[in-house]
């Protein structure tokens, strides 16, 4: 089976990461705003990132010369409710309608983003956001104005990106490291974000009932570092918990009985109300959005040799797979395993919603040649071409990222584009965009439909 015709090539961004102007036409200050600034002495921050805000018409003109079916985006929410309550912002709102008209004339489906990282900063003062059961009644509304200012255009939506990370970094939700009831507040975050997407898609599926609306999961593979039954049930307990609980809850609206018994053993179960059960059923996701890079390797019985990536596990490398600078591995196979596994559990369409490959990069007489991203794409293209032949409903892939952006954790010198923004941590000269290599390779791709 090849691709199906309406297949959504893509490419993502996300707001914070790539619009900068973040102080501009009225936008508030978000959480994402606040962890780049902790970082501003030795990297780039969100002030101006790849400059989205003032390139608007040139990148969508660079999406239509890639041949883009589609660009997902998240919107800022507080670009919409710079308080993240109160009144709408217009400029914000000009801006989102600005991109999502370009997108539709042409021919560009608009995935949309609803949360990416960036809660508003004055709801974290307000009511310590998410911890409170009052923020799921403002996400709601914010998105119900998304929903009634852009839904005629817009049929593709997520809701929350990576709730699962999210809870993992306390700063991610504006909450304080030495808090003496984090891990308490951490959970109650959790559960109540799930509460926030299932209104937000009860909403969406009252208001736009064609619309397609989903959650968007990080979701890792997991390998045991060697057979040892230790290994094998770590690894297999991990990815329960950090992804297919995640799914469980947004596919079928229960919270998973290991994650509830965790809770109850950690004394961190979060307030409930009866009425929950029935959001949490009600409004369920008709699509997953999984963002998926790479395998992590995890040792129960061997604790040398780790290496930190936030998460409280020893991860290991892996002798059979080659890693790129930040120690993520190279391993394409197992994307094809990892689609199938998530349709299999929850048999729902699935869009890859970030997917690609990092590297440090620079000029080279004008020109990025960036080998390793072509044959990231081939590789990844492939395994999705295998998924799709064994069964797998795969209605999308949006390559992470459409520009360079600013990382999440390593400022600008972790590219990701396949195009290059010519800027560096410091110096941001005019963020000029030179297409890389991989910009003609996916162009390629996308026109014939596949490899
Ligand atoms: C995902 C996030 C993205 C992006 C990506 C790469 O978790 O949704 O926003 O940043 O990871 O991560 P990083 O930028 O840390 O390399």
């Amino acid at each position: 089976m090849s691709f199906p015709k309406e297949f959504l090539w893509g490419a993502a961004t996300s707001a914070f990461q790539y619009e900068g102007a973040y102080l501009e036409d009225g936008k508030g200050w978000t959480v994402a705003d606040e962890r780049c600034k902790a970082k501003r002495d030795i990297q780039a921050d969100s002030s101006v990132a790849s400059d989205g805000y003032h390139h608007l018409e040139q990148d969508v003109s660079l999406m239509k010369e890639l041949g883009l079916k589609s660009y997902r985006f998240s919107i800022s929410w507080a670009r919409i409710y710079p308080d993240g309550e109160g009144t709408i912002n217009s400029e914000g709102v000009a801006y989102y309608k600005k991109l999502i008209d370009l997108l539709v004339e042409n021919h560009i489906e608009p995935v949309v983003t609803l949360l990416h990282f960036d809660i508003p900063w004055a709801l974290v003062e307000k009511y310590e956001g998410f911890v409170s059961r009052r923020c799921i009644d403002l996400y709601d509304n914010y998105c119900r104005t998304c929903f009634k200012l852009f839904g005629n255009k817009v049929n593709y939506w997520l809701t929350i990106n990576e709730q699962n990370v999210m809870v993992m970094m306390h700063d991610m939700l504006g909450l304080k490291k030495d808090d003496p009831q984090l891990s308490k507040k951490l959970v109650q975050c959790d559960y109540n974000m799930y509460l926030a997407s299932a209104k937000a898609i009860i909403t969406c599926h009252k208001m736009y009932p064609n619309a397609h609306i989903g959650p968007c999961v990080s979701y890792p593979t997991f390998y045991p570092e060697t057979c040892h039954p230790d290994d094998v049930a770590l690894a297999y307990d991990i990815q329960d918990m950090m992804a297919f609980a995640p799914m469980e809850t947004y596919v079928y609206g229960t919270i998973n009985p290991m994650v509830m018994n965790k809770w109850i053993k950690e004394d961190t179960v979060p307030n409930i109300l009866e009425e929950d059960d029935s959001i949490l059923k009600e409004g369920t996701a008709d699509y997953l959005g999984v963002n998926w890079y790479c395998t992590q390797t995890v040792s129960a019985t061997s604790r040398n040799g780790s290496f930190n990536i936030g998460i409280d596990v020893d991860i290991k490398k892996n002798p059979y797979l080659e890693y790129g600078q930040w120690n993520w591995s190279y391993d394409p196979r197992a994307l094809k395993m990892a689609l199938k596994e998530c349709y299999v559990r929850f048999k729902k369409p699935i869009m890859i919603c970030e997917n690609g490959w990092s590297e440090l990069e620079e000029l080279c007489d004008g020109k990025v040649h960036d080998i390793k991203r072509v044959q990231y794409l081939h590789d990844h293209i492939e395994q999705m071409q295998k998924a799709l032949d064994e069964g797998v409903n795969l209605i999308g892939y949006q390559h992470w990222s459409f520009v360079d952006i600013l990382s999440s954790s390593q400022g600008f010198d972790k590219r990701y584009g396949l195009i290059f923004v010519d800027r560096d941590n410091f110096n941001i000269k005019e963020c000029q965009r030179i297409k890389k290599d991989s910009f003609y390779y996916y162009r390629n791709v996308i026109e014939n439909n596949g490899l």
